[in-house]
């Protein structure tokens, strides 16, 4: 049998014994900004998001599903929001959901030929990231943004084709509008 876990619908934080932590602080998020000087004038230790993931199989096993949620800080680099870093599906033919608990944000996707494109987020948003997609939220508000996630636990992780050639735009503050930005 699997572990009892629980979940707050109201801040989506999961309660379990077996929920693991990953934290990203700013001192991890080296060159994703367009602005990697005013990254490093922020505090290396500041948190930008922490996950927490409830994994009953194995890493890369077929078969089985993952499940967690990401709290995402409010704050910008530069006129970039906080962000996860971002990434294709190791096993590109993998699909993912997510929703929303609280805050709101913008869940960025690029398809293989790098089109981007952004989809809203707020309490209650429900969102289908298709296989071949990269995907990535920002916190567009002023509090936390918590959504949850659950994906196959054959998808993998491949966040090497993002750190080296990023999205196809960024999602930047201008003029105060969250606005999606083309890069060249
Ligand atoms: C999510 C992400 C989580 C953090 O659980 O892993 O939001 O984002 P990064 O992994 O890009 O740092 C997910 O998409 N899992 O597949
Ligand atoms: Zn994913």
């Amino acid at each position: 049998m699997t572990d009892h876990i629980g979940i707050s619908f109201s801040t989506g934080e999961i309660m379990g014994s077996s929920i693991r932590e990953t934290l990203r602080t700013i001192g991890d998020m080296k060159d994703y900004y367009r602005d990697e000087g005013a990254r490093r004038n922020l505090d290396p230790e500041k948190v930008v998001y922490r996950v927490q993931a409830f994994m009953p199989v194995a890493e890369g096993e077929q078969g089985g599903l993952f499940f967690g949620t990401t709290f995402v800080e409010p704050g910008v680099v530069g006129d970039e929001y906080f962000m996860t870093k971002g990434h294709f599906h190791g096993n590109r033919n993998r699909s993912e959901y997510y929703l929303t608990v609280q805050g709101a944000g913008a869940l960025i996707l690029m398809d293989e030929n790098r089109r981007t494109v952004f989809e809203p987020m707020r309490p209650g948003s429900v969102h289908y990231i298709p296989f071949n997609t990269a995907h990535r939220v920002a916190n567009t508000g002023d509090s936390v943004l918590a959504f949850l996630a659950c994906w196959p636990s054959d998808a993998g992780h491949d966040y090497g084709t993002i750190a080296s050639q990023g999205f196809g735009a960024r999602l930047r503050k201008i003029k105060g509008v969250a606005t999606l930005v083309e890069e060249p």
